[in-house]
């Protein structure tokens, strides 16, 4: 039998290593009788085409973040509220697995014929822009590519910037030719995408996490023998630590290979915002690379609560 899982992202992502653990636990605890075929983004089409094939059933697993089924499944968007989530990840992902988040949300996919299978974090959202960003007055005439649920048009655009809505896989290019400015997403996404090529800063305001969810056909999972839809259920479970480990590793490390190919290119790296989380990672060198917005390497948070606040008041607008 084969079970086929479509990501979002590409080869080397946290998707790519969760659905890859998938296919080794699956494939081991079978006995090799489930083969578990994984499809990273990009021969499927985009993210919404994906979630498409998994209503059909043209593919058994999907993983599918609240940035593109917003449209679906509106109260997913939830988790894109802007000063929700706590800065500490940690926290949301203990939150995020909650029995009774699961179990409220699956009522809500189960609607849409998905079995609503996990939710996790991928790491700290942060703006890549053209120019430094402290304050909400700073968006203005700012075209930022935001994914293609609504909320977070209204988000960006109550900062006063031009939210513009396009598929993971035409943002480089957007931003190439000027057609945005900046983009949102974790670091790791950030070197995978390259677009720290395409913008000079990073900011971290500390505003969101990238949720994600993982969900299967329901029809599918309904139909599997009772050992089966064990074997998925303990799999998932096992993977929620997996995951965590990873991703916030990935976090770092990218950072460091950010930093290495701006600096192959005679380029510096500006950073602003309370990245302060990541710079026990980095060596001397590496912090010798960054353009601190605060003008130093601070190990206190550069943007205070006033800024903060003035992000969040202009988010509940
Ligand atoms: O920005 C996006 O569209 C994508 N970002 C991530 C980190 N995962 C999937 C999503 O489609």
């Amino acid at each position: 039998r084969v079970w086929r899982f479509a990501i979002e992202e590409s080869e080397g992502s946290v998707q790519h290593a969760y659905a890859l653990e998938f296919e080794r636990r699956v494939e081991r605890a079978s006995g090799g009788e489930i083969d578990v075929v994984v499809y990273p983004y990009g021969p499927l089409g985009t993210s919404t085409q994906m979630t498409e094939q998994l209503n059909l059933g043209a593919i058994e697993f999907a993983m599918a973040s609240p940035g593109s089924i917003g449209k679906f499944i509106p109260e997913t968007q939830a988790f894109l509220l802007h000063f929700v989530l706590s800065h500490d990840d940690a926290v949301n992902q203990r939150a995020l697995a909650s029995p009774e988040l699961l179990a409220a949300f699956d009522k809500l996919y189960a609607a849409k014929g998905w079995k609503l299978l996990s939710i996790f974090p991928e790491g700290e959202m942060v703006w890549t822009t053209q120019k430094e960003i402290r304050r909400p007055d700073d968006f203005r005439g700012v075209k930022i590519r935001v994914m293609t649920s609504p909320i977070l048009l209204h988000a960006y655009n109550a900062y006063g910037a031009s939210a513009t809505p396009l598929p993971y896989s035409e943002v480089y290019s957007a931003l190439q030719l000027g057609m945005v400015d900046a983009q949102v997403n974790p670091v790791f996404a950030i070197e995978r995408q390259k677009f720290y090529e395409v913008t000079d800063w990073l900011i971290f305001p500390g505003h969101a996490h990238f949720v994600t969810t993982a969900a299967a056909n329901r029809e599918f999972y309904e139909g599997q023998t009772e050992s089966d839809r064990r074997l998925i259920d303990d799999t998932i479970a096992a993977l929620n630590g997996y995951i965590f480990d990873r991703q916030v590793a990935f976090q770092t490390d990218r950072l460091k290979t950010i930093i290495a190919a701006k600096k192959a290119r005679g380029a510096r790296l500006g950073l602003c915002g309370d990245f302060t989380n990541f710079l026990a990672a980095l060596t001397p060198e590496e912090r010798a690379e960054l353009v601190d917005c605060n003008e130093l390497l601070t190990i206190t948070p550069p943007l205070t609560s006033g800024e903060r606040q003035a992000f969040a008041s202009a988010s509940e607008a």
